[in-house]
């Protein structure tokens, strides 16, 4: 069975990512969660948070929560990976994950990437807005796991 891995920004974690996690495992034996550091972003949570949110909210002895500087495909290279998880929640996500899909593809053509599409209950969901709400103090009980919700409670406590 290939290992899978699941990259993102996961700036945080939410409860899409984690339906995707556990619905990848019923095809993967093993899943690599995969945190892309980019040192031109700033995000909200460091490498070190984004890390431990994962590990905490996850705790599946099949899971590897990791992080990789640089292109994705010499990180699955590197983890002798060979399948790329992704989500899909809307049209919109489409043409970027086409694009990515395709790029990836041809820097690596034996890596293939595989889509899962949404549930019902998370298409609506991004680490993006879930940050938004949060800054602003609105309730984001039941988009992220409890864990990442009281980090955010705890991050935007300290900026206001
Ligand atoms: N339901 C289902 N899927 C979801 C949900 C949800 N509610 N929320 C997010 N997802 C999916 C996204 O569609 C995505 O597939 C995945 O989960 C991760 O999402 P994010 O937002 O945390 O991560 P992204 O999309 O910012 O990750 C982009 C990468 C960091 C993977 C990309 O930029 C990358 O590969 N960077 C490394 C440098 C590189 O190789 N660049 C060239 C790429 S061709």
């Amino acid at each position: 069975m290939p290992v899978a891995i699941y990259p993102g920004s996961f700036d945080p974690l939410t409860n899409g990512h984690l339906s995707l996690i556990q619905r990848s495992l019923k095809m993967f034996d093993k899943v690599i969660v995969a945190i892309a550091v980019n040192p031109k972003k700033t995000p909200l949570f460091t490498e070190d948070e984004r890390r431990d949110l994962i590990r905490e909210a996850v705790q599946d002895p099949r899971v590897e929560v990791d992080a990789f500087h640089g292109l994705l495909v010499d990180y699955v290279r590197r983890r002798g990976g060979s399948v790329i998880v992704r989500g899909l929640r809307a049209v919109s996500d489409f043409e970027y994950e086409f694009q990515l899909a395709n790029m990836n593809r041809k820097l690596a053509p034996t890596v293939e990437t595989v889509f899962m599409m949404t549930g019902e209950d998370y298409f609506y969901i991004s680490s993006q807005l879930v940050r938004e709400v949060a800054s602003f103090g609105g309730d984001v009980t039941g988009l992220v796991p409890p864990n990442v919700h009281e980090a955010l409670k705890a991050k935007f406590a300290r900026k206001t």
